[in-house]
């Protein structure tokens, strides 16, 4: 990051998936100067659809740190409304994932941006710049690294599994195609590398679906890892249920204890510290008997308050796990 928008004084990076990860990251843009903060965002939800390239945790993180975000679905734009999907369904068109009216711009403009040789990162950056947000947006790489869910029904591509199918069929496994041969994209890169990141919080995403695509780019588990800023990471687990989303359901199939002490081991030595949730205050110790810090936290955020109180908790533990 160095000569950046991010060069200069401490700075924290986000690891984060779509509407869970993104609350988190809007706590954080409140109590981080916004040329601090960087958000690396997963990228393995995406995928081309009616012709356009659709970058799902991207845009939720986008909207939601631009102020744009509909506060009932967590994806989308507020206020939307959906007129192309209803000729699109009058016309016999494919219509189980919703873009609506106001929604389709980004798709379009990123579409026809990508297909004139721009990456994504240059045009996620554009667009937070234009939208005016002030932390930094990265997606994870500029290579298309497809989340592919393996189920009892066979192979199916993220958004299939998760939306079409709603996260119905059993999961049986998950792989990334192509994470072997990609590479992080150039600032994720450079913060990687970047000694004066003095944070990095993995955000109450799924670890399955949305922090393992990031981690299994090459060479990114052994840098977060051996990065001297402290690695902490939010559970997304709380009194055994998923704070949203299919983790739980998931975890379950691929029969892992559904339980923040599980998600602990699931990203083992890559982790300094770990925040639970205060409900689940009696799974302390035997987390930390694994050796990870710990920290106890209200960490479902419902409010703007609770967003800010879990980004200043995460902030606090790091500064006491670097002292
Ligand atoms: N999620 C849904 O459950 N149904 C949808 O129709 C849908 C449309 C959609 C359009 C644009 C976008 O950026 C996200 C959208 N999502 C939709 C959410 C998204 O597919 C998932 O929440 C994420 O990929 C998981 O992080």
């Amino acid at each position: 990051m160095s000569g950046g928008p991010m060069s200069g004084a401490k700075k924290v990076m986000a690891i984060c998936g779509g509407v869970g990860g993104a609350k988190l990251a809007l706590g954080l843009s409140k109590v981080v100067p916004g040329d601090q903060l960087m958000v690396v965002t997963n990228t393995g939800d995406d995928f081309r659809h009616l012709g356009l390239h659709v970058s799902p945790d991207i845009d939720t993180v986008t909207y939601t740190l631009s102020g744009l975000a509909n506060p009932e679905t967590g994806w989308g734009r507020e206020g939307e409304t959906w007129q192309f999907m209803d000729s699109l369904r009058q016309l016999g068109g494919e219509d189980w994932f919703s873009l609506g009216d106001k929604d389709l711009a980004i798709h379009v403009e990123r579409t026809r941006r990508l297909d004139a040789g721009e990456t994504l990162s240059q045009i996620t950056a554009g667009n937070a710049a234009t939208l005016d947000i002030g932390p930094q947006i990265v997606p994870m790489s500029d290579s298309h690294i497809p989340t592919i869910v393996e189920t009892e029904n066979g192979d199916l591509a993220f958004q299939h599994y998760f939306v079409r199918e709603r996260c119905e069929p059993v999961v049986t496994g998950i792989r990334f195609a192509g994470a072997a041969d990609a590479s992080p994209s150039p600032a994720f890169a450079r913060a990687l590398d970047d000694p004066s990141v003095e944070a990095i919080i993995i955000c109450p995403s799924n670890p399955f679906l949305s922090v393992d695509p990031i981690l299994a780019i090459p060479g990114v588990r052994a840098a977060l890892k051996n990065h001297d800023a402290p690695v902490v990471a939010v559970s997304p687990i709380v009194g055994g249920e998923a704070i949203k989303g299919p983790t739980a359901k998931m975890m379950a199939e691929l029969n892992m204890e559904v339980s923040a002490l599980q998600v602990a081991h699931h990203y083992g030595d890559l982790l300094d510290g770990f925040i639970i949730d205060e409900t689940d205050a009696a799974s302390e110790a035997v987390v930390a008997a694994t050796g990870v810090a710990t920290r106890l936290a209200q960490s479902v955020m419902q409010t703007e308050s609770d967003r800010t109180e879990l980004a200043q908790v995460a902030l606090s533990f790091v500064k006491d796990l670097r002292s």
